[in-house]
């Protein structure tokens, strides 16, 4: 047996720049001693963030859930929205806070985003929008949406939580629907410790966006819509000005670490990477692999408390999927007969360590320690 890695390999570290550099920040914020409210990190963060995401307009958030949240409801949807299950509960509690009902479909077996060709039967009168996530920095299939959308009058907001840089064809991801919103969570590839951002098209949202981060507040004296508080502070941006000037290195970097995994585990029955389809640009937020138990030998489960002996330590983003929370069991959409792909995905579906400070050694290593784990088809009839 392989030894174990001497120190816990995590699925993610967080970016993080140089302690000097945020010293130097923190001495300017501490200088002009305006900490938060749109003080001048905040807007130069904006700035730049608008410029690399290439938005036509960009809001900052103090975490990409508000930005969603608040998000829909500048969008002033109503009734039904068709989602995926297969999303962190962010997204459908977003849906949730707003009074939307989810509408949940099967998503697509290759990269497991929104089945595009299963949307349109989903539609009814009371439909008003498609929430569809760009799961783990795969772009969805943008243009099959759009057509969807615009055949019926609906909105398309993307939660791009994972694809930050994510492009298609080239084109930057947020431009793409009516709204997309970003996580700058430790754990993103960009991070402002924690942070988010919508970007969007119509340019009227953003002082509504500007009100419904900061109570509705109009001039310090009229309340003129019921908002809260989903302000980004000094500190955060000013730590986010830093982390987007190792962005690019950092992804160069997980470049390498997505090429060393795909040639160690290639050949290792039974173990599928999720990827992006042709002409599109993952963002590299996470590399990811389905666990086929009858071809591997083990199932997803007891592999990834196996990797924890060699101080490996996995997830099993997003188990469990959101349509089987309590709350949605009376919804027609969210039947597991309804749901076959998600329903079994979710099963299979284990992150691999992705960061990267990640030594190349380990990367080889860990496709070691799959390669010792795996059995033959002639061991498991035996078993
Ligand atoms: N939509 C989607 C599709 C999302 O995936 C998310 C968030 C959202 C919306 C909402 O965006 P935010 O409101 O969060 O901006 C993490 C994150 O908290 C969450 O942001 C993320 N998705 C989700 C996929 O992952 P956990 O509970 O898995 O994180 P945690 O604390 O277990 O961290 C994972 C590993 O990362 C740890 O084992 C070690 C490492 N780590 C983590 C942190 C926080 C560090 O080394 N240092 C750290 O500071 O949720």
């Amino acid at each position: 047996m392989l030894s174990p890695f001497e120190n816990p390999i995590y699925v993610t570290r967080p970016l993080l720049p140089d302690l000097e550099n945020v010293s130097g920040k923190l001495e300017e914020i501490w200088e002009s001693k305006q900490v938060t409210n749109n003080g001048k990190q905040l807007t130069l963060l904006s700035k730049q963030l608008q410029e690399y995401l290439q938005a036509q307009h960009l809001s900052i958030f103090n975490n990409g859930t508000l930005a969603l949240l608040l998000g829909l409801k500048a969008l002033g949807l109503k009734g039904e929205v068709i989602t995926t299950p297969f999303t962190f509960p962010a997204t459908v509690q977003a849906l949730d806070w707003n009074q939307l009902t989810p509408v949940f479909c099967d998503i697509d077996r290759k990269t497991l985003n929104i089945d595009a060709n299963k949307i349109e039967s989903l539609i009814t009168e009371n439909t008003s929008a498609i929430l569809a996530v760009h799961v783990f920095g795969n772009p969805c299939e943008t243009e099959k949406i759009q057509n969807i959308a615009d055949k019926y009058g609906l909105k398309v907001i993307y939660d791009g939580a994972h694809a930050f840089g994510a492009k298609i064809g080239g084109n930057p991801i947020s431009s793409y629907g009516d709204m997309t919103m970003f996580s700058f969570h430790a754990t993103k590839l960009f991070n402002t410790v924690e942070g988010g951002a919508l970007t969007f098209r119509d340019g009227e949202l953003v002082r509504k966006l500007d009100l419904l981060k900061n109570f509705g507040l109009l001039n310090g004296e009229e309340v003129v819509l019921s908002g809260l508080n989903a302000k980004m502070n000094e500190i955060q941006a000013g730590i986010g000005l830093e982390v987007l000037k190792i962005v690019e290195e950092e992804r160069k970097k997980r470049h390498r670490i997505k090429k060393t995994y795909e040639q160690h585990l290639a050949g290792i029955p039974g173990i599928r990477i999720i990827t992006n389809l042709e002409n599109e640009q993952s963002s590299y937020q996470y590399f990811v692999i389905e666990i086929d138990k009858n071809k591997f030998g083990r199932s997803r489960d007891w592999l990834q408390k196996k990797l924890t002996e060699y101080n490996v330590f996995t997830r099993k983003y997003f188990y469990p999927l959101c349509s089987e929370f309590d709350w949605y069991t009376h919804l027609e959409s969210a039947q597991g007969k309804n749901l076959p792909v998600a329903n079994k995905s979710v099963e299979q579906v284990l992150s691999l360590p992705f960061y990267g400070e990640l030594e190349l050694d380990s990367v080889t290593k860990i496709c070691r320690i799959f390669q010792e784990l795996h059995i033959t088809q002639e061991t498991v009839t035996q078993l």
